[in-house]
């Protein structure tokens, strides 16, 4: 995808010098935007190996509501794991070795990433074995399944954002009020981490589905591709449901970063020519798009250059 490419380099070229929250640090630019016509092929990068596994299984957990990691971890999914481990290391029920700052100590002192392997996987497997954990520690807060299934209203009842938007897509295409918002200002402190993809909103034209997103904070080289995939893919599922083919999906970023840490890694990448998308294909017609499991979604053609690895800041 030459448009993601651009980012990167535009980056590189443009970025200011930047320090973060997790202290890696950045360089950064405000304001971006990347556009896909998703009739050319479905948006996975070809210049790395990017887990579409991963992706489904996340995006198929916001549309069920859920905020458990339990439910990713039992379908070998990871991405989330450092998020709720930091909520249970900082807590005064933890009592095994101090885990502060795990993340950076972690590459760099490896007796430290030793100790945190071991308590990483005595974690793991106590969110998957231990209900009561997996209910104290396991949950991420009200984050975007929370939001997007059942916002709380003014009443003491919910607002199943995501249903409701999909019936205004069925019954008033043209609406300019198809938006979706995970970005709750009443309960933003409670989440493990703030949205980063906060507002998406959809439009219909001839007969076509697109969406715009947007991010508010994006780490380039590890969160970006994924976000891409994962949204490209729920303009399928939508569009599926209303009969509608898939258009355009818009992507607007806010602060648009490339942590230090990735560098080298974006450099291999950027020496990589893109190859022919892959297709996506539903192979199962579901009654609802919240019934959707990995098992009904196929990858073809994907034919991506070798995966890099790089830190995650945590
Ligand atoms: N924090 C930061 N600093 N960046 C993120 O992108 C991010 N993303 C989150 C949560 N917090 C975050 C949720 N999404 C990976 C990708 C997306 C994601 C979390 C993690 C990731 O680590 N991807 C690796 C491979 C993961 C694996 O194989 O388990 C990659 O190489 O794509
Ligand atoms: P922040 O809350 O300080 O902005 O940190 C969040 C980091 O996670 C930031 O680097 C952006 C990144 N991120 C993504 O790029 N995409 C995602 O989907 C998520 C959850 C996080």
């Amino acid at each position: 995808m030459k448009q993601y490419l651009d980012l990167c380099r535009h980056i590189l070229a443009e970025g200011h010098d930047k320090g973060d929250r997790t202290g890696t640090g950045t360089y950064s630019v405000f304001g971006y935007q990347m556009r896909f016509n998703l009739q050319e092929g479905f948006p996975l990068l070809t210049t790395k190996k990017t887990a579409f596994r991963l992706i489904a299984t996340e995006l198929l957990w916001f549309l069920k509501g859920d905020t458990n990691v339990r439910t990713l971890i039992a379908q070998n999914n990871h991405i989330w794991d450092e998020w709720a481990f930091e909520k249970w290391v900082t807590s005064t029920e933890y009592t095994g070795p101090d885990m502060t700052d795990f993340g950076h100590r972690s590459l760099i002192d490896n007796e430290f990433k030793a100790a945190y392997d071991e308590q990483m996987a005595l974690f793991q497997q106590r969110i998957l074995n231990d209900d009561a954990f997996a209910k104290a520690y396991g949950d991420l807060g009200p984050v975007y399944g929370k939001q997007w299934r059942s916002w709380p209203d003014a009443t003491g009842g919910t607002i199943d954002q995501l249903h409701n938007v999909i019936e205004s897509i069925k019954h008033n295409p043209n609406s300019r009020r198809h938006i979706v918002s995970a970005w709750n200002p009443a309960e933003v402190e409670d989440m493990a981490l703030p949205p980063c993809h906060t507002l998406f909103q959809f439009y219909v034209a001839d007969g076509k589905l697109s969406c715009q997103l947007y991010q508010r904070s994006a780490d380039v080289f590890l969160g970006v591709p994924f976000n891409i995939a994962s949204y490209a893919l729920l303009t399928h599922l939508i569009a599926k449901e209303c009969g509608l083919e898939v258009g355009d999906f818009v992507h607007t970023l806010g602060d648009a970063h490339l942590y230090k840490n990735h560098l080298n890694q974006v450099n291999e990448q950027l020496v990589r020519e893109p190859r022919t998308l892959p297709q996506l294909r539903i192979i199962t017609d579901k009654q609802s798009i919240f019934d959707y499991e990995m098992s009904d979604l196929v990858i073809d053609g994907y034919d991506p250059y070798p995966r890099i690895k790089a830190p995650i800041s945590v």
